[in-house]
């Protein structure tokens, strides 16, 4: 049986006084056992404030990106998988379309910084989905079959029993436009049938989250879905008492 998990992007927002108060807010909002899976994906310079402020609290957390290198070295501006794990990330997210658009995250890094997040103990959330373009010209699931690609020729069958995928259109991001249910239930089954190809308690116990304008009003409807296993919620997740909305329809 697969548990469902809520996971709160919170992109490059806030400063150390307003995310103070987001996690007072949350701590109050969220109900003490969630029956779900919680984590919250602050910006890298405020992780380690969230994580104190979380402690013996249900919420998780991680981080928004990690480098695809592995070890330690001279790479300006870069924070290793190693780190994460060492402050107390449990997840980390690796290829979000805003990082595959505007910071070169390719199929092939993309993968590179799930196995380095797995080596170091941290559940990686592999996202994935298709631009506006690739829906309107039929190549939806090509395009996240080429995505996943990537990551099968990377990492092992057992590797892949830790990692959570994350679909999440990019038209859908931040637009205020949520694929459907159906539409988005059609490329969750496909992924959990890629992975079935693999091995089948692999697809069985993968969660898949679909992310995408997710909110209080369409949550309930979306993870109602047979291959939906929570959702990956930015805009949204700013607000505590949304958030705790999404986290209750899970
Ligand atoms: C998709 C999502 C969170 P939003 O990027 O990753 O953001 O819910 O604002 O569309």
């Amino acid at each position: 049986m697969r548990s469902n998990l809520v996971a709160g992007n919170w992109k490059m927002n806030g400063d150390s006084a307003s995310i103070g108060k987001l996690m007072a807010n949350l701590t109050a909002a969220l109900p003490a056992e969630p029956g779900v899976d919680i984590a919250v994906f602050p910006p890298s310079v405020y992780i380690a404030q969230v994580i104190g402020g979380f402690t013996g609290s249900p919420v998780a957390v991680g981080a928004q990106n990690v480098c695809e290198q592995p070890g330690e070295g001279a790479y300006t501006g870069e924070v290793s998988a190693a780190m994460l794990a060492d402050v107390g990330c449990r997840y980390v997210i690796v290829g979000h379309s805003e990082r595959r658009a505007m910071y070169e995250d390719s199929n092939e890094r993309v993968a590179q910084k799930a196995r380095h997040a797995l080596e170091k103990g941290l559940m990686p959330i592999v996202c994935v989905g298709e631009t506006e373009v690739q829906r309107d010209s039929g190549a939806t699931l090509d395009v996240i079959a080429e995505q996943l690609q990537s990551v099968f020729a990377v990492l092992s069958v057992e590797d892949m029993h830790s990692i959570v995928v994350a679909y999440e259109p990019v038209w859908a991001i931040g637009t205020g436009k949520t694929a459907t249910p159906s539409q988005a239930q059609e490329v969750h089954a496909f992924i959990r049938a890629l992975f079935a190809k693999k091995d089948e308690p692999l697809a069985k116990g993968l969660r898949i989250l679909y992310g995408g304008s997710v909110n209080a009003g369409n949550a309930g409807e979306l993870f109602a879905q047979a291959d939906i296993d929570g959702g990956l919620v930015g805009g949204a997740s700013l607000d505590a008492q949304e958030f705790s909305a999404i986290c209750r329809a899970a």
